[in-house]
């Protein structure tokens, strides 16, 4: 078609995105919760916010980062775990394998999706052929469901990977692009938060194609420096390269605590724990990390950060503890003030 754009017809990019990724998980290494609605989180008695649900959970209204007690409310015979992250990060590892038959350009987003550039792919095949041989692949071989997008970059690659959860595959070729993106709201947009969403439709732009009807000149002068690129990614053009050279940052661990306190031991014990987590998840990934950092939210929800170097790398328990345990005792208030999460995390990470 003459009026594609021609960024349109240089890529060929696929997102997968794992369905109910945690709670997946778990239902499959324990058969007996399928069918049934289950929430990974904190118990609903603490004040922990959910992580995901299972589809069935999702019926009642239960989503992402909503508090436990209020995911309990909605659907009181709902099971509620813990999040087991030893299984998820092998679980990652186990898809970016598959990944990896097909092209060695992915960028890993998250532990469950991911961004691949199948341009020149290793069987020299269309990406919806991809798409298919990776989700049958993480059936067949680790016994759960993803779904993927296939587009020629990955704005459109990740709108279209959500577009048929679960299990869905989504392809929009380059001709289609324009009317894939006439009628999605503007929030579907990544990168359009919910601040930029109200500025959005404070000027009556509501769907992608709203964007349209504005002059550059004229949208500039309504948004600054923003206009030039929504004005792109509504008409689903992303030029953005993959970021193949992804490295994690910091390992973390955080809890928040069932009720605000201020006994400081309760506290240390916390951040004994948390700083076991992180170096059992160091080890795992064979990482260590120089900096360590503490983070407090106090009943107020003022949140600080403090954070100490190392003379050396590190993935010791009791070095992680020691330290966070000093930056609590001589940086914070904790004791004085009340707090309700802690969080211990490294940093400054190299491979061991
Ligand atoms: P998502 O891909 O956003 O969600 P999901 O895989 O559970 O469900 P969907 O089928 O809609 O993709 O996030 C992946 C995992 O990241 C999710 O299983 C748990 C974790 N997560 C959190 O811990 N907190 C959050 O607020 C979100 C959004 C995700
Ligand atoms: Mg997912």
């Amino acid at each position: 078609m003459s009026d594609v754009h021609p960024s349109l017809l240089q890529r060929k990019i696929i997102h997968v995105d794992m369905d109910a990724f945690y709670a997946s998980v778990e239902i499959r290494d324990n058969p007996s919760l399928a069918g049934k609605p289950v929430v990974i989180g904190g118990s609903p008695q603490s004040r922990a916010v959910v992580c995901t649900a299972s589809y069935e959970a999702r019926k009642y209204g239960i989503r992402s980062a909503m508090a436990c007690s209020r995911a309990y409310r909605l659907c009181p015979q709902a099971i509620f775990l813990p999040p087991n992250f030893e299984a998820y990060s092998k679980v990652s590892q186990q898809i970016r394998e598959i990944f990896s038959r097909h092209t060695n350009l992915i960028e890993p987003l998250s532990l469950d999706e991911a961004y691949l550039d199948v341009t020149n792919n290793a069987q020299g095949i269309y990406a919806t052929q991809i798409a298919k041989a990776i989700r049958q692949s993480v059936k067949d071989e680790l016994n759960l469901s993803c779904s993927v997008g296939v587009g020629p970059n990955k704005l459109v690659a990740k709108i279209a990977s959500d577009m048929r959860k679960p299990g869905g595959i989504t392809v929009v070729p380059p001709e289609r692009v324009s009317e894939f993106m006439r009628h999605l709201e503007v929030r579907k947009i990544f990168g359009v938060g919910p601040a930029t969403e109200k500025r959005l439709h404070e000027i009556g732009i509501q769907k992608c194609s709203d964007i349209w009807t504005f002059s550059p000149t004229q949208l500039e002068n309504e948004l600054g420096s923003f206009a030039h690129w929504i004005l792109q990614a509504s008409q689903g053009l992303d030029d953005r390269e993959l970021e193949t050279n992804w490295e994690r940052k910091s390992m973390g661990r955080e809890e928040t605590f069932s009720a605000d306190i201020s006994d400081l031991e309760t506290i240390q014990k916390s951040l004994k724990l948390l700083s076991k987590d992180v170096a059992d998840s160091l080890k795992d990934e064979e990482l260590e990390g120089r900096t360590v950092v503490l983070k407090i939210k106090y009943a107020d929800f003022q949140q600080v950060t403090r954070s100490r170097s190392l003379a050396h790398h590190t993935r010791s328990e009791s070095q992680i503890f020691n330290c966070a345990q000093q930056l609590l005792l001589e940086k914070t208030e904790a004791g004085k003030r009340k707090i309700r999460l802690a969080g211990v995390s490294v940093s400054n990470l190299r491979s061991q």
